[in-house]
């Protein structure tokens, strides 16, 4: 049987397999990618993020329990922060996440932030989207809640929680940070610590005064993941939340709003590829200081027009 077979079988070596080839962008990755791609899987796909240290893995992996409670295979995609201050996270996930070592309903894996190729936005992507070609039914994302590229992340899940702890600054960050207009669940982490009334105030506060909430208010939700605390009641606001999205129009629209965002970013991606190479292939260092940006890259443009781009051979 192919790559392809292989994974819609649930084969999590062959799942392994492909999300290195996709990583690291390798030949036949994106017919691979295509192949796999049905718009109608099951699974929900959850994005979890939070500032770093609120507790996200350790509520994961609490989380991971309580669906397999429930008979629910889980796939989980960390995404490994490049932060010197997170040094240590991924070895702490590892050993969490150890918990869940000998089950074969559930999933890890660790994603890069190496980047060199493409972005850490379409690769998450597309791990994700093997995940759940693989047939999980949960694909957990977790970043920690900084840049660019996390909110993209962020922007292709069904829903995001937003984890914040009682002590301070947090939620004005992820307001800033646009994060607060697309969480659909707030979790107060760490609610044995105290301060829990004033973040919880603070976020009603906020939650007011942005307009978004028609069709969905979302709620706030306590936890205490060190003792195993309110996993139920995460589980069940994440549910109804997926309820909420098959059976509004919400679903469609939130897709086609991903879709369009989707494949602007591979056009940047492709085109990137295609063409900023033209730049040290035709302008000496001298030009390129010398001509004003507007200029090079106009040029560049036309010779990419002309057909100058590099092909990648890509299958
Ligand atoms: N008191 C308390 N501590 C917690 C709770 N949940 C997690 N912690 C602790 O907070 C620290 C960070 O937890 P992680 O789960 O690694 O947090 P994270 O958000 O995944 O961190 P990064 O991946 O580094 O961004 C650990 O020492 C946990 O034991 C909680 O509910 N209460
Ligand atoms: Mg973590």
């Amino acid at each position: 049987m192919d790559l392809g077979g292989k994974i819609r079988k649930g084969d999590q070596r062959a799942l392994a397999k492909a999300i290195s080839i996709v990583e690291d962008r390798k030949h036949g990755y994106r017919s691979l990618l295509s192949r796999l791609y049905d718009e109608n899987n099951k699974g929900q796909i959850i994005g979890v993020t939070g500032s770093p240290g609120a507790g996200k893995s350790s509520l994961v992996n609490m989380l991971v329990k309580e669906w397999r409670k429930r008979g629910k295979t889980v796939a989980i995609a960390a995404v490994d922060p490049t932060s010197p201050f997170s040094g240590g996270a991924l070895l702490g996930d590892r050993v969490r996440m150890k918990d869940h070592e000998e089950d074969d309903g559930v999933f890890i894996r660790s994603l890069g932030t190496r980047g060199s190729l493409g972005g850490l936005s379409e690769a998450c992507q597309d791990v994700v989207r093997l995940m759940s070609a693989s047939g999980f039914d949960l694909v957990v994302v977790e970043t920690v809640g900084v840049g660019q590229s996390e909110l993209d992340i962020m922007k292709t899940a069904d829903s995001v929680a937003l984890v914040l702890y009682p002590s301070g600054g947090d939620v004005i960050q992820a307001f800033k940070a646009g994060i607060m207009e697309i969480a659909d669940l707030f979790i107060i982490n760490k609610a044995d610590l105290p301060g829990v009334d004033q973040l919880k105030g603070e976020l009603e506060d906020l939650l007011h005064i942005s307009e978004r909430f028609g069709k969905w208010s979302p709620p706030i939700v306590e936890t205490i993941s060190t003792e195993n605390k309110g996993m139920n009641e995460v589980v069940e606001k994440l549910d109804e939340h997926f309820r909420f999205l098959v059976s509004s129009s919400e679903r469609t629209e939130r897709r086609l709003s991903q879709r369009k965002q989707e494949v602007t970013r591979r056009l940047q991606e492709q085109f990137l590829f295609e063409i900023s190479p033209l730049l040290d292939r035709y302008f000496t260092h001298q030009e390129v200081l010398e001509q004003d940006p507007y200029e090079t890259s106009e040029k560049i443009f036309q010779l990419w027009k002309k057909g100058e781009g590099t092909k990648r051979g890509e299958g």
